[in-house]
């Protein structure tokens, strides 16, 4: 008697709370950096639950994790569902982790039904999607779809660490993990995630059908200007960057979203050298985020940001320097996958809509070399990237109803 696959949501629901504990902060969020040693806790969890299953695991050379179900044809390229498990500093205990634990907790339902499928299916977490200790973002997912990693191994983390150091740790901490090359053909690529924002739960809908993802771009702004002393140095002889990164700040805050709904801006850190109570900056380096779902305008709002810092620094009789960490064009997934996706959700007969993601995830780079979609849940109040961040239990299992569907159509094409 062949068993239907079925998520069982008592057990995802516990693996959520399980790692949510590894990096846990007191206000109930989570701090799990990439390659911390919360990141390789986490890992090394995973790896111990998929070895308890006779799951293969694997990692390749930028520490992506890989656990394996075989399919019946072990030649067929496999299908790879999941997310990633690094957190921001300050993080959501769902953000990555739902997606990844809910596509572990699918290889699990199909091995507790002894279900086949014709490819084999394997679950990734992908290494510093967040990039928030070592920029760029979606590191894992981009070094797999192909971009040169060479250069990221000299990178210096936001807390001083060498990129290329953590790496190599983090892969050490995981010896019984298989080593594969980066890259492999694969057949496709689906993800859950949380909306990380609130319009599904605006439209009380349990799921979002991500049609594609906006464009990011990260820039670098560092103001020189001339330390001084703070109680003798008089404003006629100032060169502060602060004044300077302070005015520049203001006047894109009241321009760029302001006049653009769509658009997203957003400073994230700032830091003044030395940092001293008592001397005027020698220096200020700020960070930019800008986002839009329109290429040409993600392309205006760089050029605006480049302007007005010159401009202000100019006024302040500084310099400014522009430098560009991350510039992540926005893409559409393939019909055929959120095709695939969809007919999942009308299977479990389950109210959606068709969304734009404004947040980017791995699924961007996997788009790049296979047929790609993601599935959003919504998360209160659209909340992330922040420790109160919440997702309704239900919606979770939901979720991950929808994914294990998704995956089953995917991995056995009729
Ligand atoms: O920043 C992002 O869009 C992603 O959530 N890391
Ligand atoms: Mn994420
Ligand atoms: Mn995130």
């Amino acid at each position: 008697m062949t068993l239907v696959p079925e998520i069982d949501g008592e057990r995802l629901l516990g693996r959520l709370d399980a790692f949510a504990r590894i990096g846990a902060t007191p206000a109930g969020g989570v701090n799990r950096q990439a390659f911390s040693a919360e990141d390789r806790g986490a890992r090394r969890l995973l790896a111990e639950l998929a070895k308890e299953r006779g799951f293969a695991v694997f990692q390749d050379g930028i520490a992506n994790l890989f656990i394996r179900r075989d399919g019946v044809d072990a030649r067929l390229p496999p299908l790879l569902i999941g997310s990633h498990l690094d957190s921001q500093p300050t993080g959501g205990r769902f953000d990555g982790a739902l997606g990844t634990l809910s596509a572990f907790e699918a290889l699990e339902a199909l091995e507790d039904a002894q279900a086949e499928t014709r490819m084999p299916i394997e679950v990734v977490a992908w290494a510093n999607e967040e990039g928030s200790r070592f920029a760029p973002g979606a590191m894992g997912s981009m070094a797999f779809a192909g971009t040169d990693v060479a250069a990221w191994k000299s990178i210096v983390g936001s807390d001083g660490a060498c990129l290329g150091t953590e790496i190599e740790a983090t892969i050490a901490a995981l010896p019984e993990a298989g080593l594969r090359p980066l890259g492999m053909s694969i057949s496709g690529y689906i993800e859950l995630h949380i909306e990380q924002g609130p319009s599904l739960e605006q439209e009380r809908l349990p799921i979002g059908v991500v049609t594609a993802v906006q464009g990011t771009r990260w820039l670098e702004v560092s103001i020189e200007g001339a330390a001084g002393h703070a109680g003798t140095t008089a404003l006629a002889y100032r060169r502060d960057p602060m004044v300077a990164a302070v005015a520049a700040m203001r006047r894109l805050q009241t321009t760029i979203m302001p006049l653009d709904s769509r658009a997203r801006f957003t400073v994230g850190r700032v830091a003044a050298q030395p940092g001293s109570i008592n001397a005027i900056p020698q220096s200020v380096i700020f960070t930019v985020d800008i986002r839009h779902p329109q290429p040409e305008r993600l392309e205006a709002i760089e050029a605006e940001v480049r302007q007005v810092c010159a401009a202000e620094a100019g006024a302040q009789h500084c310099s400014a320097v522009i430098g560009r960490s991350f510039d992540m064009p926005g893409a559409a997934f393939s019909p055929d996958m959120v095709k695939i996706v969809e007919e999942a959700v009308r299977s479990l007969r389950l109210p959606h809509k068709q969304i734009i993601s404004g947040a980017f995830h791995d699924a961007l780079f996997l788009a790049r070399v296979a047929p790609a979609a993601m599935i959003f849940v919504p998360c209160r109040d659209g909340l992330s990237h922040n420790e109160a961040e919440y997702v309704e239990p239900a919606h979770a299992v939901i979720g991950a109803r929808v994914l294990l569907q998704a995956a089953i159509a995917a991995a056995s094409p009729r």
